[in-house]
């Protein structure tokens, strides 16, 4: 192993989509990409020691030449979990960005005041609680409960990843939050259940009751089973999601966020054409209407206002 390439990538790990294909549909002028992470470099910021899995590195360098590829204006990137707590990476990348990338940090019960601060004049908007369970080791909830407290005085919301089978068990935790609550891939929906099914039913009723919960209709290629895949130039890719995401777009139209989820974590069967996956969007906002919300006044005003 080499001084420049100081860990070994999980087994079988997909490197993100090299030249992805220039979209063919056209985002609107300001659109945000609201889902993305940086990984590393690991040589300059290190994984975690207990992360659940060693990406390849995805440098912000390589995030802001696919941002002005696919012609988005800005990006939100999320802390993922192969960083933990130490959110260097992240800081980092806000601070290179020129003002066109805001956060979503993970912090510790311990992090001080100042340290919060930081943070926030980084460009972070938000913090991340993630609850799938081959992703990050169990946080009792009194500890996430007094984070979510100390976060809401600077106005930063609450970003939850689940499954769908367990948002019966945290229903009652997620609904109690003194923030706006954002759903990470739309809570992770069974999509060979139908649309108005039980399960999806009940993530719809938790945004019908509380205007505060907000989702992303992202990550089709993570949900889809029938494909077909966002690869050679495939327009109409995972058409199992597209009615789920539809639905929330129809349903929901301010309170959506879309975002590529590049580099991918943990993909398995294929990784994405970046391009492709921006031609997915009109498949489930299908007026100019809908699309500038989803794209450009959702993001904006969640994190940028
Ligand atoms: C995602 C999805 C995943 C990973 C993470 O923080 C993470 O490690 O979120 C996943 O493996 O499903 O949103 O990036």
């Amino acid at each position: 192993m080499s001084t420049a390439e100081p860990f070994a990538k999980t087994p079988g790990w997909l490197d993100y989509y090299d030249g992805p294909s220039r979209p063919n549909f056209r985002l609107p002028p300001g659109a945000v990409d609201a889902h993305c992470h940086v990984f590393g470099p690991g040589a300059v910021f290190p994984y975690a020691p207990q992360r659940k899995y060693t990406p390849c590195d995805a440098p912000k360098e390589s995030l802001f030449a696919l941002r002005d590829h696919l012609g988005f204006a800005k990006n939100v990137i999320v802390q993922a979990t192969c960083h933990g707590t130490d959110n260097r990476a992240l800081v980092d990348a806000l601070k290179a960005s020129g003002g066109r990338a805001r956060g979503v940090a993970t912090v510790a019960q311990d992090i001080t005041d100042a340290e919060l601060q930081a943070l926030h004049d980084a460009g972070v908007r938000g913090t991340r609680f993630n609850f799938v369970k081959r992703l990050a080791d169990f946080t009792p909830r009194e500890v996430l409960a007094d984070i979510a407290a100390r976060i809401a005085p600077l106005g930063w919301h609450v970003v939850v990843y689940f499954e769908a089978q367990d948002l019966p068990e945290l229903y009652d935790f997620f609904t109690a939050l003194p923030t706006t609550v954002v759903v990470d891939h739309m809570g992770r929906p069974d999509v060979t259940q139908p649309v108005d099914g039980s399960e999806f039913q009940r993530f719809v009723a938790l945004l019908r009751e509380h205007p505060n919960i907000w989702t992303k209709v992202s990550c089709p290629e993570r949900l889809s089973q029938s494909g077909p895949y966002a690869l050679a130039g495939e327009q109409h890719a995972y058409q199992d999601v597209v009615p789920f995401a539809r639905h929330l777009v129809e349903t929901f139209p301010d309170r959506v966020l879309w975002g590529t989820d590049w580099p991918h974590p943990n993909l398995k069967s294929h990784m994405p054409d970046d391009g492709l996956l921006v031609d997915y969007i009109p498949q489930i906002a299908l007026t100019a209407d809908l699309q500038r919300k989803l794209l450009v006044d959702n993001p904006n005003r969640l994190y940028w206002s």
